[in-house]
């Protein structure tokens, strides 16, 4: 099966903030990709890796970075292919990886997801959302992800109400 997503980490500190996204395309069973590389201590490795992705066939590029996280921009300078950042909590709390990643300056375009888990996780199910425009297979198992969470949501409500009737 083709690579159709690549992940690139700055650092494996970064990892946990993906796991939920990473379990994600194992449970809907999407071939991927991930390495770490970084921006600044691997440049080159960085930019060969985005060449790779490239031959071989992968369609979206996900790239998790924290603190100047100039991974993401740095990735999308050298590609065509749709870059999603993902800022990643750090010493500013994330806000120094978000500012990084969201104001690019006009003219090499990168997505940018919030600060940590749920942007991590959203980078993913973004990704599989731009697949699924040519994937009519993998646009059914997201349908069925949104019906899970939202039984999901009126599950907890009944739980609450009736913690609170019981009472
Ligand atoms: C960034 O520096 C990485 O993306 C990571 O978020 C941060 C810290 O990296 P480590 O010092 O944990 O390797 O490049």
């Amino acid at each position: 099966m083709s690579k159709k997503i690549g992940i690139i980490m700055g650092s494996d500190s970064d990892y946990p903030y993906m796991e939920k996204g990473i379990k994600l395309l194992q449970d809907f069973q999407i071939a991927f990709e991930i390495e770490v590389s970084s921006a600044h201590r691997t440049p080159e490795r960085t930019v060969q890796l985005v060449k790779n992705f490239e031959k071989e066939g992968v369609e979206v590029i996900i790239a998790a970075a924290g603190g100047a996280a100039h991974l993401p921009g740095v990735i999308a300078a050298h590609t065509l292919l749709p870059v999603l950042g993902v800022p990643i909590d750090s010493a500013l709390s994330g806000v120094d990886s978000l500012y990084s990643i969201v104001q690019m300056p006009g003219g090499i375009p990168v997505a940018a997801f919030g600060i940590g888990k749920s942007g991590g996780l959203n980078s993913v199910l973004f990704a599989l959302e731009i697949l699924a425009l040519k994937d009519e297979n993998l646009k059914k198992k997201l349908v069925e992800y949104r019906t899970d969470q939202e039984a999901g949501v009126l599950e907890k409500s009944k739980k609450l109400r009736q913690k609170i009737e019981s009472r």
